[in-house]
């Protein structure tokens, strides 16, 4: 599978100690566009975060790095709310970027990138990484299963919500 040498850039981290990253992939048979139009939304994760009960924008219009949005949990998680930093919004090449800055959940330091690509036959290509702290009393294992669990089920259901469209 051919990838292009910005999505390459943008899903290599610098993984300090007590850190770990991961990435999931997701192809969706629509047009890049139509799947760009759910992904840029900072402003509305709802539109394909099952995960997400409310979310509000608390600083800016959610279109500029530095833009900050609070996100209110479904019940069932270790976490109740979270508070999350638009770092990356680049329309031209479909990359976009937040990370938490606060909240009350336990994945300190999240940042996660989402970049979309056209697939080498028909679609898009959804590749999105993240890094995270290793809780205190949690191993890198179960850090990493935890959330990749989260990030595949958001990039399924945003398969399902573009089709939707
Ligand atoms: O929202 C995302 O794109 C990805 C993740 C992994 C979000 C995680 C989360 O918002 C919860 C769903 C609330 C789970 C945070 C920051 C902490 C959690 O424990």
């Amino acid at each position: 599978m051919h990838v292009p040498e910005h999505v390459a850039m943008h899903h290599t981290h610098d993984l300090g100690p007590g850190k770990c990253c991961s990435s999931v992939v997701q192809t969706i048979h629509a047009p890049l566009e139509s799947v760009w139009a759910l992904v840029r939304r900072f402003d509305n994760p709802k539109l394909y975060k099952n995960f997400v009960k409310q979310c509000r924008i608390v600083q800016g219009d959610g279109l500029h790095a530095g833009d900050l949005r609070e996100v209110m949990v479904v019940s069932g998680l270790p976490a109740v709310s979270s508070t999350e930093r638009l770092e990356i919004l680049d329309e031209e090449r479909y990359v976009i970027s937040f990370s938490v800055v606060g909240g009350d959940h336990r994945l300190e330091n999240y940042r996660s990138v989402t970049t979309l690509h056209a697939s080498d036959d028909e679609g898009t290509v959804v590749v999105e990484s993240y890094v995270v702290d290793v809780p205190p009393g949690n191993t890198e294992e179960e850090t990493l299963s935890f959330v990749d669990t989260i990030v595949r089920c958001n990039l399924q259901s945003l398969a399902r919500s573009t089709n939707r469209q």
